[in-house]
């Protein structure tokens, strides 16, 4: 890989310098008031005698008070719960020819990142399971200023025109009556909304999809959703579809798992994160572009600015242009994780809007709600916001100002000050919007070329396996079985029938209900590229596409197969067989994936050989939905643990969501009372290993975890 060279330095310390100055740590130092002052008894307000009123001199008191009665800022209106991360993105395959973005010029070039990665209607403290659209935001620290790109995990979103972003949040989020249900799009609200606006048809299918539960916030893909464009040297435009690949592939858990992880450990996403960082599995993803030239724009059946479509991998491909690694958690959750700004509008030379009618709304959201969170105009200066390229304008005072500005000039053109600080000519850096021409109408009206609503959200289903699409069927009988109003879910029955006529007969049965007779067909159908307005002349559409692999997570693994940093619950007891579970236990060890000892009690294990092994579970304070598969050792403990019912629920549950169940010697006694065979016919998901170090056991165990889970399982199951 080529060194970046001197134009372009390697920044990717520059930011934790920055933050280093802001750093304190109290350790071997004095207790101090806010002023300084050493505190003698942090205990005990100042009274008037021992049981005395207490004195309202006692500043030392009224400022630690003051503050604790302060100490809350408002959560964010939506996207309140997230997790965050420090790290660097580093160019692999500059485009110079596309953009001249400064930080995307040389192979080897690195920028440091902040990353942070949230769910959208619940609130700060909510799980982080639901069934929700993640967020994933990236802050580059370029040396041209701030880059933010502010995405989801799905490409798509629920509506066309920002207008209506206060409609939908207000219906998704717990109703205003009661505050109920909390992080949950099963209620009346959201689905009444929802069956009222078919431009999110196509966005309701991801949301039903598996993509709505991602397993971890490492196994997710990001996507910029909106068409952007890059501009370069000559000012030359293209469009653009930015897409973060995880590096361990995308994967879900399942609805009834999910659930269950909500109970046991809401925190799932957020320890996963820190802990994989933590223990050195640092999370990547690379970044890839889909580049579509300016006299290309109308080639496609849907408009490329309207944010309820994405391209088909199979039109444009993505190019990979570079790779993110997070390597490094925050020192304090506030100060950088929530207190952390993006703005789709942090752009920097080389990056440009298009006219998507969603991001141009969002171009004003972003800064605005940022005044009242934050509290300032001056919320850039928060280390974790502060740019590490120089700023110096004219903007002055506000709460909490810290830079000091020197000089009697705030203003240009000034004379007195030399004229300065100046413009930047656009070979100095200096920031130009492309020159869009445009010639218009006044007009507050959608163009007709986004009228198609289901020809995609068709193709997203068609694109799924049976697995998977018998997984939408369910969470739309899900979603919609907790609505009460009936009408609601009829009218939702017809939205699902202009996507899938037999999904729509899935859902209505389960609902006990039937597919409304209206309407016949969709109601708006594709209108092609002949009907966009502004078009110069007819050009020739691509075929459209019908089904596409790369929105299909089973069938679509764009990476190698790993186990890296996955978990395997071990089901123990006192007696167990050494061999069994150091074997297993270290072959994982070599794949970047642990074992975990779970037993009736903690402390410590007695092997068959009188070893000690510590235990790091119980059966009370784990649960198999927090694994990703489970292995029960041969030993003479392990037949006791079937009369353990935490122990019976434990595998039931690692059985019913597909995962990966292996065992050695008399371990398949246990795995018979839990009846997942017949006469031990087993399934392709339950390996059976012999205790005597069959070598071929923990491969055939590590490869069948690759896979994530044994779905073939599910045609079994009665859920
Ligand atoms: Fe937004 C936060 C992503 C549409 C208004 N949005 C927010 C965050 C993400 C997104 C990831 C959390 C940022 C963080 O971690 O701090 N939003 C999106 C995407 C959208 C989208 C991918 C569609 C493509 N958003 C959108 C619209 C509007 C907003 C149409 C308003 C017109 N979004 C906001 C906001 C938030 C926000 C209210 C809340 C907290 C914040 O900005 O900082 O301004």
């Amino acid at each position: 890989m080529k060194k970046a060279n001197t134009n372009y330095p390697n920044l990717q310390d520059k930011k934790q310098e920055d933050l280093q100055s802001e750093k304190s740590d109290g350790t071997n130092k004095f207790l101090t008031t806010n002023q300084g002052v050493k505190i003698n008894d942090d205990n005990n307000l100042l009274k008037a005698g021992e049981r005395g009123p207490s004195l309202l001199e006692d500043f030392i008191f009224r400022e630690k008070m003051t503050h604790f009665d302060h100490e809350r800022i408002p959560e964010r209106i939506v996207h309140a719960r997230g997790s965050g991360a420090h790290g660097f993105f580093e160019v692999t395959n500059p485009i110079p020819e596309i953009t001249k973005a400064g930080f995307l010029q040389e192979a080897g070039q690195k920028t440091p990142v902040f990353a942070r990665f949230s769910t959208v209607a619940g609130s700060r403290g909510s799980t982080d399971l639901a069934r929700d659209v993640r967020g994933f935001s990236v802050k580059f620290y370029t040396q041209e200023g701030i880059y933010d790109l502010v995405g989801n995990n799905m490409p798509v979103f629920f509506i066309q025109d920002a207008n209506k972003f206060p409609d939908l949040v207000h219906a998704v989020k717990p109703e205003p009556h009661n505050e109920i249900p909390q992080a949950a799009s099963a209620h009346d609200t959201f689905w009444d909304f929802i069956s009222l606006m078919p431009e999110s048809a196509h966005m309701i299918m991801w949301l039903m999809s598996d993509r709505a539960i991602p397993r971890s916030l490492r196994m997710m893909e990001g996507f910029g959703v909106h068409t952007f464009r890059f501009i370069n040297a000559e000012n030359e435009s293209h469009f653009v579809k930015l897409h973060w690949k995880p590096k361990l592939g995308t994967h879900a858990v399942v609805w009834d798992e999910a659930q269950k992880i909500s109970g046991k450990n809401p925190d799932f996403h957020r320890e996963d994160l820190w802990q994989a960082i933590d223990m050195g599995n640092f999370p990547e993803w690379e970044l890839g572009v889909q580049i579509i030239p300016e006299a290309d724009e109308h080639k496609f059946d849907f408009d490329l600015l309207d944010p309820t479509k994405l391209i088909p991998e199979e039109l444009v491909p993505v190019a990979i242009i570079g790779r993110m690694v997070l390597n490094r958690n925050p020192d304090n959750f506030f100060a950088e994780t929530e207190q952390i700004a993006f703005h789709p509008g942090h752009v920097v030379p080389g990056i440009d809007f298009t006219n998507d009618p969603l991001l141009q709304g969002r171009l004003f959201s972003y800064t605005d709600t940022q005044l009242s969170r934050l509290g300032s105009p001056n919320f850039h200066e928060i280390p974790i916001n502060r740019t590490i390229s120089p700023t110096h304008n004219n903007q002055r005072d506000g709460h909490m100002r810290q830079e000091i500005n020197t000089g009697r000039v705030s203003y240009y053109p000034n004379s007195l000050g030399g004229g300065c600080p100046y413009q930047a000519m656009i070979a100095e850096g200096g920031f130009t919007s492309f020159n869009e021409r445009i010639e218009a109408h006044k007009i507050r009206e959608r163009s007709e070329s986004f009228s198609d609503h289901f020809t995609q959200a068709r193709m997203f289903y068609l694109s799924q396996t049976p697995i998977e699409q018998n997984h939408i069927a369910k969470a739309f009988s899900f979603e919609l079985g907790k609505v009460e109003t009936t009408a609601i879910r009829i009218r939702m029955l017809g939205i699902i029938k202009l996507i899938d006529a037999s999904l729509a007969e899935k859902v209505a049965e389960t609902l006990g209900a039937a597919v409304p007779e209206y309407p016949e067909k969709p109601m708006n159908q594709g209108i092609g590229a002949d009907a966009v307005p502004g078009k110069q002349e007819p050009k020739e559409i691509l075929e459209p596409v019908m089904t596409s692999d790369a929105l299909n997570m089973i069938k679509n693994p764009t990476v190698t197969p790993t186990i890296a940093s996955r978990k395997v619950a071990f089901v123990c007891n006192d007696g167990v067989s050494e061999k069994s579970v150091m074997n297993l236990k270290n072959e994982l060890l070599k794949m970047d994936a642990k074992g975990f000892i779970i037993a009736p009690h903690l402390g410590f294990i007695t092997t068959d050989t009188d070893a000690l092994i510590p235990v790091d579970f119980s059966f009370l304070t784990a649960s198999s939905v927090l694994f990703d598969a489970v292995f029960i050792p041969a030993g003479d403990g392990i037949n006791n643990l079937s009369e353990n019912n935490n122990v019976i629920e434990f595998l039931t549950d690692a059985y019913k969501h597909c995962k990966i169940i292996g065992t050695e010697g008399n371990g398949t006694e246990l795995l018979d009372v839990t009846n997942f065979g017949k006469e031990g016919d087993y399934d392709g998901g339950i390996i059976i290993g012999d205790v005597s170090g069959d070598p071929d056991f923990a491969m055939q165990f590590i490869t069948a975890m690759s896979g994530h889970r044994y779905w073939d399982r599910e045609a079994v199951l009665v859920l």
